[in-house]
């Protein structure tokens, strides 16, 4: 029988930990959103907020690993050849810096390339899985779900950027494939400050129709 920790101070209300079977899923923490002189930056965004969650996910990854839980880390990247990247996504917005071009790190987002790669802070051990996904979420394309069921993981802990973007998008996947999803709010980020607070209403909102949100205190306190 699986045993749960009650995160009681969860929005919109007190989420059931099962240690055992949830994995912590850190998205995209990579050079090119969250450096400056990355591809985010190029685009116009102020990546000060981004800069802000580091040591934050990194203190919630070390406990985690501690307790010895699943740790996941997402990039979001393409093939060299491009061949998994749409036209659309490519050309939209008539970008200066367009994916595959050569940018301040490499090809945008392109695996392999030094911008492409986590940042060093939170560089995933070797025995920790590394999903590359071709969108903005973490389940298309990919096999994330396969080896969570396979791994019999049916809780998601997300940390990571932008959370209007890569990390809602993801957590709305998770929960219609029956994931139950808990955003820490204060390791998770946007180039856009009030795009975050809207996105943490949303997830909670209609008794959790998208997930729960927790302090990342809270959240250790629970682990610890
Ligand atoms: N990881 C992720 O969120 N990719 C993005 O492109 N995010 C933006 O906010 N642009």
């Amino acid at each position: 029988m699986k045993t749960h920790t009650l995160i009681e101070a969860a929005k919109p209300f007190g989420f059931p930990l099962s240690i055992h079977s949830a994995a912590l899923i850190i998205i995209d923490m990579q050079r090119d959103f969250v450096e400056p002189g990355g591809f985010g930056e190029s685009l116009g965004n102020r990546v000060q907020p981004l800069q802000d969650i580091i040591p934050t996910v990194q203190k919630v990854m070390r406990c985690w690993r501690d307790r010895e839980g699943l740790v996941i880390h997402t990039r979001e990247s393409h093939l060299p050849d491009l061949t998994d990247c749409p036209v659309s996504k490519r050309d939209r917005g008539n970008p200066s810096l367009r994916i595959g071009d050569k940018g301040p790190m490499g090809r945008i987002l392109v695996r392999g390339e030094p911008g492409n790669a986590i940042i060093d802070e939170l560089s995933p051990l070797d025995n920790e899985l590394v999903i590359d996904k071709p969108g903005k979420g973490a389940f298309y394309g990919t096999d994330l779900h396969r080896l969570l069921q396979s791994l019999g993981i049916d809780q998601l802990i997300f940390m990571g950027v932008t959370t209007e973007v890569c990390v809602q998008t993801s957590m709305r996947e998770a929960n219609d494939r029956g994931y139950e999803c808990l955003l820490l709010e204060d390791a998770t980020a946007s180039y856009f400050p009030h795009f975050k607070q809207s996105t943490l209403e949303m997830i909670t909102a209609q008794g959790a129709i998208v997930g729960w949100t927790s302090t990342s205190e809270e959240f250790l306190k629970a682990i610890e």
